[in-house]
Parts: C-alpha cells; structure tokens; sequence
C-alpha cells in the first residue's frame, strides 16, 4: 500500500513538473524568450539562496542534537592516556574541516546567486593563474602536514614498542572462530612459548610444556586490568583474521595467523569510574532493557569485540573487559589458577610427572608450615596429629620413593626449628591384605621415614615410632579413594 502511494506521488509530481514546463513554455512564447529567461534564473538564485540557509541551519542543528555521540565530548570519553589525544586529533580535524565546509559552501551558494544569468551579462575566461594555484595549494598543504604530524605522534604512542627499561605488564589474545582466548602470564610476569603443531583439545594455545614459562600462565574468561599501568597486547589467530578492538580504550589490531601483532595502551579509568562519569547523561538514566532493576549506566561494561567479519559466529566474540584499581587486580590475579595447573598436571601431557615443581615445593613447605603451627597452637590431642600428604612407599614395601624427600625435608625443618619438639611417627594401611602382615608394614614403614630423619640430623631420641597396621582408618575402606587416604603415616606432636 505504502509503496502504491508512493509511486502515485512520484507520478503527480512528474505531471505537475510536465505541465510547470509546458506553461512556462507558452508564457515564454507570450512575453518573450529573453524576458522570461531572466526572471527564471532570478527565482533560481533566490531558491539556492533559501537553499543554503536551510542546509547549513540544519547541519548545525544536528551536530547539537548529536554531539553526544561525537568523541571526546559528552559520554563517549576515551578511557586510555593516549586514546584522548586521538579524540583530540579528530575533533581538530572536525574544527579545519569544518570552517573550510562553512565558507565553500557559502561561496558556492553566494557565486551562484551574485553571479546569475543577466541580459548583457559576459563570462570572464580565466585560463590559468599562478597565484591562485599557489595559495590554494600551499594552504592546504600546511594545514594537512599539521594533522598528519599529531596523528603521526599519536600513533606512534600506541605502536612505538616497550623498552626493556619499562614497566609494562604484557597479556595475549588469541582469536579463533568464535573467541578469544585470552592468556595471562602468571606471577613471572613472562609469557610462555608456543608452537602451533602443538595445539590439541587440551592444549588449545598450542604452549610448550617443557617451557617453564609457561606453567604459570592463566588463561581468564575475561579481560582485567589494573588501572594506569602500562599494557602490551600480544594478538595472534588461530584461524582466519580477527580483529582485537577494544573501542572505549581507542585500540584495534588484526589478529593475523602466523603472525603476532601488538598493540599498547594505559587504561585511565576503572569501570566504576566510567559509569559514575555516564550517570551524569539523560541517555543513560533509563532502565537497562535486559536488567530493568538496574540503569544502563549501573549495566555499563567495557568490552572487547572482533571488528573483522570472521564468519557466522562472529558476533559471539564479545569479551567483558574491566579495569580495577591495583588491589582489585592483585586479588583477582590471586583467585586465577595456571592452565598447566589445572588441566595438564598428572595427565600424559605433563613433561614433570616424576618430579615436584619449584612452585609446588614452596606451595607444600607454606602448607606443612602452618599446619604445624596450627597444631602446636591446638589444645586437644586429635589436634596434634599430622599427616605427611607427600610420603610414598614402593608398593607393598617399606621403602621410601625419592619423591618423599620433599615433604621429608619439611619435617627435618620443623624439628631443627623447634629443639625441644618430639614426636611419633605413626603408620597406617588399608584394610587389604591379613590385618598381621598390615600392622608388621605400617611399623616397617614408619620406621623408614625415622631412618631418614636420622640420616638428616634429627636425634634417633625425638623420634618414637608405632604400626597402627589397619586398626585406625581415616575413612571408610569401602572405596578406593578412602583406601588412599588410609594408607599413610602421620605424625603426632607430644613435646613441643
Ligand atoms: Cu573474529
């Protein structure tokens, strides 16, 4: 119907056109070509006059009504040091071009007017003149190299590269049809190696195990960061060009496979910040659509997209971003636990499987410690029994395997550190096997780790030992899992 009517308009105003035409032809015949020729181009000149007044009216309406999308201005502010000084570079650009649109466009509409079709009236031919080609030359030149030296600087700020002198903190995102895959390099503070032959269902990055860099790097579902420091942003692909674009921060690179990019940038302002800054806007006191208890600007988050058309699932490449104070950061970061860690430790991939990592070590020496001063705290004797997590013994025997040293040598600490401390070291089996040859092993293997201790220092006079063979269990031996945890040796502080 709509579409009916519309072309009926046209086709009145083409007949309205037709018969203006065949009038004007007749008055024209009446009154003289000349004559009427004149008072046509009069009306023209009047009507591009009208024209511009309208038009330049308008435009400046209009950037009112929506300077608060402009950049730099209103709530679109950027929220990186240096994404303000690319604001600055647009709207310095606006204020040139805009002059130059205000006066051509005055003088295009003047000329026209001042300059109509007049009896008697002659053209001036104006073949070529020196002096003119020269300003409107040299102008533009000047002012161009202005532009193009600001924007040459503030590109250099987010591309010159960091200086090892610096101090930067460095993340890598990898696009992959439809994600991210974000990596964090984990209190070392350096990024592992990678190799795409690598990469597997379990290994998505394609990291290099046997890198130790690697085996602290964490891989967060989404992007922190702390606020005013410096970030380097590794960017790569999986598979076809992505696009890393992080708008409120001024920032976008293509996620090349087979080749790292980067970009860097200093976050400014925390997420908090920014929505206190957009709470002062009309636009965004109004109900968020998809959580009408909260304002849009309580719901405001920054984000990361893909700004290159991957394919289907290209919209799907959202990632939060948030930026927090220092403090913020630092609890976050200490929640994150590394991917080797959590998903490759003890599997087939695992290179270290018979050995106990550096970070392990310190992490079970932290464990052991304060254990023992929980239990030399503790009033009731249930309290001041310990057991040792890492001691193993080779199957069915009492002999220690070499990877009990560590939690051993945690132990010899404790008793060097506390002189007066004694203690029974107390072992335990499962219920498998005849509970007479369970108590004969449990007292062998006790016996065991005291022969260590000794050969470590500890005077043989400390140490008592008992076999509790399978008369005390830890947890029911119905399951394996409890059985584990019934074979074991335990320590009981008596003197401390
Ligand atoms: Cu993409």
């Amino acid at each position: 119907m709509t579409a009916l009517l519309a072309i009926l308009c046209i086709a009145l105003i083409a007949i309205i056109a037709i018969q203006i035409g065949k009038v004007t032809e007749l008055a024209s015949k009446i009154r003289g070509e000349e004559d009427m020729q004149e008072i046509i181009n009069k009306r023209n000149a009047n009507y591009s006059m009208v024209f511009m007044v309208v038009f330049l009216v308008a435009c400046i309406i209009s950037a009112g009504y929506y300077k608060n999308y402009m950049l730099g201005y209103g709530p679109h502010v950027a929220a990186s040091i240096h994404g303000k000084t690319l604001d600055g570079l647009f709207n310095t650009t606006l204020f040139f071009t805009g002059i130059v649109f205000f006066i051509t466009q005055i003088m295009l509409f003047y000329y026209a007017f001042k300059y109509k079709g007049a009896r008697g009236r002659k053209p001036l031919y104006l073949p070529h003149n020196n002096r003119l080609e020269m300003i409107w030359t040299a102008i533009p030149a000047v002012v161009m190299t202005f532009l193009v030296v600001g924007g040459l600087d503030a590109w250099n700020e987010v591309m010159a590269d960091v200086t090892p002198d610096e101090e930067f903190m460095e993340i890598e995102g990898t696009g992959y049809q439809f994600a991210w895959h974000l990596r964090y390099p984990g209190p070392d503070g350096k990024l592992g190696t990678r190799n795409y032959k690598l990469i597997s269902g379990s290994n998505p990055l394609g990291q290099d195990w046997t890198d130790k860099k690697n085996l602290d790097d964490i891989h967060p579902s989404e992007v922190v960061l702390p606020v005013n420091k410096k970030v380097r942003v590794r960017i790569t692909a999986r598979d076809v060009l992505h696009n890393f674009y992080l708008p409120h921060f001024r920032v976008k690179m293509d996620a090349v496979p087979g080749m790292p990019t980067y970009f860097i940038f200093t976050p400014d302002k925390t997420t908090e910040e920014y929505r206190q800054e957009l709470s002062k806007y009309p636009e965004y006191q109004v109900p968020d659509p998809n959580d009408p208890e909260k304002m849009l600007w309580e719901t405001f988050n920054y984000e990361l997209a893909c700004a290159e058309l991957c394919g289907s699932g290209h919209y799907s490449m959202r990632r939060l971003v948030r930026i927090v104070s220092e403090a913020e950061y630092n609890a976050w970061l200490s929640q994150q636990q590394s991917y080797f860690m959590s998903s490759i430790r003890g599997t087939d991939e695992d290179p270290y499987k018979n050995e106990v990592l550096d970070e392990e070590v310190k992490q079970r020496k932290m464990e052991f410690s304060d254990a023992v001063q929980k239990a030399m705290g503790a009033t009731e004797a249930e309290g001041k029994v310990l057991r040792l997590n890492y001691v193993y013994f080779e199957t069915g025997a009492a002999k220690l395997t070499d990877m009990s040293r560590y939690e051993l040598d945690n132990l010899v600490e404790t008793l060097n550190k506390y002189p007066n401390m004694t203690i029974e070291i107390g072992g335990h089996t499962d219920n498998t096997g005849d509970a007479a040859s369970n108590q004969a092993l449990s007292a062998e293997r006790a016996n065991a780790v005291k022969g260590y201790l000794v050969g470590k220092g500890v005077a043989a006079g400390r140490l008592q030992t008992q076999g509790y063979g399978q008369s005390k269990p830890a947890e029911s031996n119905d399951t394996e899992a409890g059985r584990e945890k019934n074979r074991r040796i335990e320590f009981k502080i008596l003197t401390q």
